[in-house]
């Protein structure tokens, strides 16, 4: 017969187990997006779902009711119907284990499928709902397990104890819970100024006008777009925190085996005539058939020209560029004062650069892996020599230079996906900056290598895509892709992993038609 206390026991302690493990999980999930990505916190893209599916009375309603402070309203509204299916999570967990769990795995479901349906989902959108998911569900699970027991109280232990040490577990659970909060929150304290400043700023018309053709963009559903939109651009650097760099503060030196020092601010980068140019940047990190890589409008200032003003002299034989926090790239000088668009970049598809991407200033050259070339926040450039100076990844086991390797991939059809047998669209991207893409053909099975339509390259610098209309019969089919670029070089089969200067390899998919 279940006491008084015993039936509170009974419900209070469990549904705390609940709220305790949802704050964990919560607070992990806000700190997982402050670094993972910033536009997928849980509560706000939660929050965001709600509001576009809430109907228009309710909207109304709901500004009627608390005015401009209807969001804040909204995500105390979310924090409180949490709260309470957290409490029922705990309670169902102990009577109807894993029903609790479930009920948790079910509102993370909810989270990532309401962050992934944002528009402009950052590629990891996903993770951090699904890490408050998890653990949250871990920490139910090791909560409810410490619970003291109603029933059967050891004689041994008076039940005090075994109270007060749950509770003191599920305090401490919450109180992590809190803190993650609390940091994701610090982490983001100087994005969120920065944010700030980069929205007053318009940036400078371009002098030149890069032109996408419009041939460029083949009509095939679920191939990757020619232009990367940014939010879903490939984000690599080694920041914990995005570094918060105030333009007005900003300033570039360009130093070392040089003839003349030079430095630029802001206003005075600003001031050039600024140059539109389409560049594919890609990470030396990237498998084969990966998705480290993408293509945007740039606008910037050559850096060649202001390598010019600093006159280098003639033994230097590379620039190491330096970021706010350090980080460092070593880039052959000559490719610096070729006539390629390596720029400093202050534009990306026609905004000025997200902090993730390197605001107010970053490098982008055509050509070269990210790791040696393309640095975010950058604020110094010291010309060198390979022999004299190494970067960072270098240091780390990653070759001294890096440029990037022919590359194909198909992007459809996916593997799993329905297929049905006669005319079937292969798609997919190949590049090869600087040099550019001739051909792609595409092998089915053991088959002949059959050419592929190219679309309208935008330039040697940007991937392309092609596509292939394959007529297929049923059955398990492997689909390989091979670029051949314009100095006639064919890709290699050779596998190579990423380390140290580029994955090789021909990417391939299994699907089955039927
Ligand atoms: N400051 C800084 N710049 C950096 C990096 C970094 O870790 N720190 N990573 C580089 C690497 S490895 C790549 S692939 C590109 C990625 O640029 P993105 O994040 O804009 O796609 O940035 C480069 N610039
Ligand atoms: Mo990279």
């Amino acid at each position: 017969m279940p006491t008084t206390t015993g039936r509170a026991r009974g419900w209070v302690l469990p549904a705390l187990a609940g709220v305790a493990s949802v704050a964990l999980g919560a607070g992990v999930g806000e700190l997982a997006a402050a670094i993972l990505a910033p536009e997928a916190s849980p509560f706000v893209v939660v929050g965001s779902l709600l509001i576009d599916l809430a109907p228009s009375w309710a909207k109304d309603a709901a500004i009627a009711l608390f005015g401009t402070a209807d969001k804040v309203a909204l995500l105390i509204g979310i924090a409180i119907v949490l709260l309470a299916v957290a409490g029922a999570a705990g309670m169902l967990e102990v009577r109807r284990p894993p029903w609790g769990r479930v009920l948790i795995g079910a509102l993370g479901v909810v989270g990532v499928v309401a962050a992934m349906t944002r528009a402009n989902a950052p590629l990891l959108a996903f993770a951090p709902p699904a890490l408050a998911a998890v653990a949250s569900v871990i920490a139910l699970q090791f909560l409810v397990t410490r619970l003291p027991s109603t029933d059967a109280p050891a004689p041994s232990q008076p039940e005090g104890i075994d109270r007060r040490r749950f509770l003191g577990w599920a305090g401490g659970a919450a109180a992590v819970g809190v803190l993650a909060a609390i940091g994701g929150y610090a982490l983001q304290a100087g994005t969120r100024a920065v944010t700030a400043i980069r929205d007053t700023i318009a940036l400078p018309k371009p002098t030149t006008n890069a032109t996408v053709p419009s041939g460029a963009e083949l009509d095939v559903e679920g191939l990757t777009p020619v232009i990367t939109p940014n939010a879903q651009f490939y984000r690599i650097d080694t920041a914990l925190a995005v570094p918060a760099v105030d333009p007005e503060t900003w300033s570039l030196r360009i130093h070392g085996m040089v003839d003349q020092e030079v430095t630029l601010t802001w206003d005075e980068l600003l001031a050039l005539p600024l140059e539109e140019s389409v560049t594919t940047l890609a990470c030396v990190s990237n498998e084969v058939g990966g998705d480290l890589i993408g293509n945007a409008v740039w606008l910037g200032y050559p850096i060649r020209e202001l390598l010019a003003r600093a006159n280098p002299t003639a033994d230097a034989d590379m620039v190491l560029s330096r970021s706010v926090d350090g980080f460092t790239a070593s880039t052959p000088l000559a490719v610096l004062q070729d006539d390629r668009n390596a720029i400093f970049a202050v534009g990306m598809n026609g905004e000025p650069l997200p902090a993730q991407h390197g605001f107010p200033v970053r490098m982008v050259v055509p050509g070269l892996y990210g790791y040696v070339s393309a640095t975010k926040w950058v604020v110094d450039l010291e010309v060198t020599r390979f022999d004299a100076a190494s970067a960072y990844w270098t240091d780390r086991g990653w070759s001294a230079k890096g440029p990037i390797k022919l590359q194909s991939r198909i992007d459809v059809p996916r593997s799993g996906q329905q297929l049905s047998a006669g005319t079937i669209t292969v798609a997919g991207v190949a590049w090869h900056q600087h040099v550019g893409i001739a051909a792609v053909d595409v092998q089915v099975d053991d088959g002949p290598w059959q050419p592929a339509t190219l679309a309208e390259a935008i330039s040697i610098d940007t991937w392309v895509q092609w596509r292939f209309d394959w007529d297929a019969d049923s059955g398990t089919h492997t689909l390989r892709v091979r670029a051949t670029d314009v100095d006639g070089e064919v890709q290699t089969s050779e596998l190579q992993g990423v380390v140290p200067d580029g994955a090789t390899g021909l990417h391939e998919r299994t699907v089955t038609v039927a």
